[in-house]
């Protein structure tokens, strides 16, 4: 079955004392199509302990689990992917050790990252960021909805926009060729994490709906 990316929502709760369990109930009951498990200050024995609650949550909803960062414990909770970054294990070993199905994620920032990514087999590129961010300080200058067009023009798998994506932009952004939008702050932020959810995912469907069917 194709990966539905059309509403990526990444649990990182530590700055809205919110737990991943609280964030990731509220996005599959809000209508979420997929979910990365993101924390990085938890002991490993934690890390385990929390991805193996949020996959029984998301399998129970048939939505697919990915964790972000860590291969071994995408391995330990058998998710259905892993997501990674330039600093994390090479999108190549993660191929190899997760075989040809599992779910492979990679971030981008430019065509050359992309193209490299997509070459060592990445189901999916997250491409950002593409607006100014407080979620992720190290995130660089964003590459705005121009440079998530050339990316997407750039390479053959799908492409998720990423970074400062709020409502009102989901427009630009799957206007922008991308097959959906991954936010952290736009739902863990929301004082109705569920209708915030539920808001995002009808405003990428409309987008969606309204982009014509082939682009170049
Ligand atoms: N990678 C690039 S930007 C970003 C990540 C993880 C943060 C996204 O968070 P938000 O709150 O949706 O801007
Ligand atoms: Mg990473």
């Amino acid at each position: 079955m194709p990966l539905d990316l059309r509403l990526y929502v990444i649990t990182d709760a530590t700055r809205w004392s919110r737990t991943h369990e609280e964030v990731a109930a509220a996005a599959l009951q809000g209508g979420a199509t997929v979910l990365q498990f993101r924390e990085k200050r938890a002991t490993t024995r934690a890390l385990y302990e929390t991805a193996r609650r949020l996959q029984e949550l998301c399998r129970a909803c048939g939505v697919p689990f990915i964790v972000n960062d860590r291969l071994d414990i995408a391995l330990a909770v058998d998710a259905d992917g892993v997501h990674l970054g330039s600093e994390d294990l090479p999108v190549a070993v993660a191929r190899r050790i997760l075989g040809p199905h599992r779910i492979v994620g990679a971030s981008a920032g430019s065509v050359e990252e992309a193209l490299r990514a997509e070459e060592e087999g990445a189901s999916y590129l997250g491409v950002g960021s593409v607006y100014v961010t407080g979620t992720k300080p190290d995130a660089g200058a964003p590459i705005g909805p121009d440079g998530l067009v050339k990316i997407v023009r750039a390479v053959r798998i799908p492409v998720v926009g990423i970074g400062g994506i709020t409502l009102d932009r989901v427009p630009e952004v799957i206007q922008a060729g991308a097959a959906g939008v991954a936010v952290i702050s736009a739902v863990a932020a929301a004082a109705d994490m569920v209708e915030a959810t539920r808001a995002l995912r009808r405003a990428v469907d409309e987008a969606l709906a309204r982009r014509p069917e082939v682009r170049m």
